[in-house]
C-alpha cells in the first residue's frame, strides 16, 4: 500500500517540480492527484478531503503562487501534512509476553478480521509464529474459556503471537466491554 502511495506521490512531486509557473489550477490538478492517491491507499474520504483542504489553505496562506520556487513549496507543504497525518514517530507493536497477545477491537465491519490476517502475515514474514483464533460468540460460549484454550494451544504449539479477532458489534455495548476487559486481564503478560 505504501509503495503504491509513494510511487504516485513521487509522480505528483515530479510534475510540481517541473512547473516553471504555478497557478491555482495546476496546483488544484496536483492536489486532485494527491487525493486520488490517498483514496487508493484506503485513506478515509473525509480524511483525504480535509488533508487537501489544509494543504490548499496553507498554500494560499504562504502565497506560494508568487514565490520563486512555488512547486518546491507546495511539495514541502504536502510533505509536512503527510508526516502530520501518518504520525511523525514510528509506533511499533508491543510484543511482550509469550505468546504476545494482540486483541482486535472495533465496530462491525471496521476491518478487524482483514487486519488480523494482514498482521498475521506480516508477523510471519518477520519470522514470528502467529496464531489467529477467531472468536464467534454463539449462545453460551464463554470467551474466557476459548481464550484460555487458545493460550494453551499457542504455548503447546510454539506460537509466539496470539491475535484475538473479537466479535464486532453495531454499537459499543457495556457487557462486551466488560468481557474484553476480563479477556485483557487474562492475557496480560
Ligand atoms: N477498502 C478496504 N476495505 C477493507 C479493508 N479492510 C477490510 N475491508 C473490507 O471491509 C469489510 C469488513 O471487513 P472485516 O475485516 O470483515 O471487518 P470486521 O467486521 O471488523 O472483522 C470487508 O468487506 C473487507 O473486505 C481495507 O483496509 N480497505
Ligand atoms: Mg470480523
Amino acid at each position: 500500500m505504501f509503495d503504491s502511495l509513494s510511487g504516485k506521490l513521487q509522480n505528483v512531486f515530479k510534475n510540481l517540480r517541473g512547473l516553471g509557473k504555478i497557478s491555482e489550477s495546476n496546483v488544484s490538478d496536483s492536489l486532485r492527484e494527491v487525493r486520488m492517491a490517498l483514496l487508493d491507499a484506503d485513506v478515509h474520504f473525509k480524511v483525504a478531503r480535509d488533508f487537501i483542504e489544509r494543504v490548499k489553505q496553507k498554500a494560499i496562506g504562504q502565497q506560494v503562487i508568487q514565490s520563486i520556487q512555488p512547486g518546491q513549496q507546495v511539495i514541502k507543504i504536502i510533505h509536512d501534512e503527510l508526516v502530520e497525518l501518518l504520525g511523525s514517530q514510528h509506533a511499533g507493536l508491543q510484543l511482550s509476553g509469550n505468546p504476545a497477545c494482540l486483541m482486535m477491537l472495533g465496530l462491525h465491519g471496521s476491518g478487524k478480521t482483514t487486519s488480523s490476517g494482514k498482521l498475521a502475515r506480516l508477523l510471519q514474514r518477520q519470522g514470528r509464529a502467529p496464531l489467529l483464533p477467531v472468536f464467534v460468540k454463539r449462545g453460551e460460549t464463554d470467551i474466557l474459556k476459548i481464550a484460555s484454550q487458545a493460550l494453551g494451544f499457542a504455548r503447546a504449539n510454539n506460537r509466539n503471537i496470539l491475535i484475538f479477532d473479537t466479535a464486532g458489534r453495531l454499537h459499543i455495548d457495556e457487557p462486551l466491554v466488560q468481557e474484553l476487559v476480563r479477556l485483557r486481564d487474562l492475557v496480560k503478560p
